[in-house]
């Protein structure tokens, strides 16, 4: 896929009310693909959603995620909501063509959220981890603005992990950039959709939903979310303010 098609297709999905995951500021310099660039999650031929690869084997997270929850993750969460967004789009397509009652607009217009920000919730989620020990460490740019906002690392992962642990029910906890005050912000994401400020850009995820820890970890989320800063990749991370704080 080209640069232009990816950006068309963020874009798109910018101007779908997604812009809180980030994606609306994708649309002018192309800040919002930081997180998409290799697994873009749409197929320009075909005109649809598509299921994002892993960037690494699904039992290369193991022992901190085990390969069983990232394979039913990955293939059973994630491709529905790839499938629940793709039928919202046709479903509201035929409500535009006058084949369908409009009085189901309202529940295809909630699905198409709900669905379109699983997906590229988890788009990103995928790319912001790596196995144990390769995904570096916060550095240059991004661990000075971590410094700055939060006053060290250790208070970011502190605010980071007891913020995604007091999420209620299913959700995310998100580091994003917010394009007002230039700041890093820790925020709360409940269920797949935004409670974020229009415009920001998401660096880090982290999906708290049951089906992310429940096999390994049960009702301990505190320990998954331990487990989790050790398979982070900073890298990514980096790449992904970088390409904010350039545009
Ligand atoms: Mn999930």
């Amino acid at each position: 896929m080209t640069d232009m098609n990816r950006r068309q297709a963020i874009g798109g999905l910018g101007a779908l009310g997604l812009g809180a995951v980030g994606l609306a500021s994708g649309s002018a310099k192309g800040a919002g693909l930081a997180g998409l660039s290799a697994h873009p999650g749409w197929d320009a031929s075909a005109g649809r959603f598509v299921l994002t690869d892993l960037p690494y084997d699904p039992d290369a997270l193991e022992p901190h995620i085990d390969g069983q929850t990232m394979r039913i993750h990955h293939e059973r969460h994630h491709q529905a909501y790839v499938n629940g967004v793709n039928t919202a789009l046709e479903r509201l397509a035929e409500i535009r063509a006058g084949q369908t009652d409009p009085a189901t607009l309202e529940l295809w217009q909630r699905r198409l959220s709900f669905h379109a920000g699983g997906h590229i919730n988890h788009a990103l989620f995928w790319e912001n981890m790596a196995p144990a020990g390769t995904g570096g460490e916060p550095s240059g740019a991004l661990m000075n603005a971590i410094r700055r906002d939060f006053g060290s690392y250790e208070a970011f992962e502190r605010f980071f992990r007891d913020t995604s642990a007091a999420v209620e029910g299913s959700g995310w906890g998100w580091l994003v950039h917010e394009p007002v005050s230039g700041k890093l912000m820790v925020v709360q994401m409940h269920n797949q959709q935004h409670s974020l400020f229009a415009g920001v850009t998401p660096l880090l995820g982290v999906d708290v939903w049951e089906h992310a820890y429940y096999l390994r970890y049960q009702n301990r989320r505190g320990d998954y979310l331990a487990e989790f800063m050790k398979v982070i990749n900073w890298h990514e991370v980096s790449r992904r303010f970088e390409a904010v704080a350039r545009s």
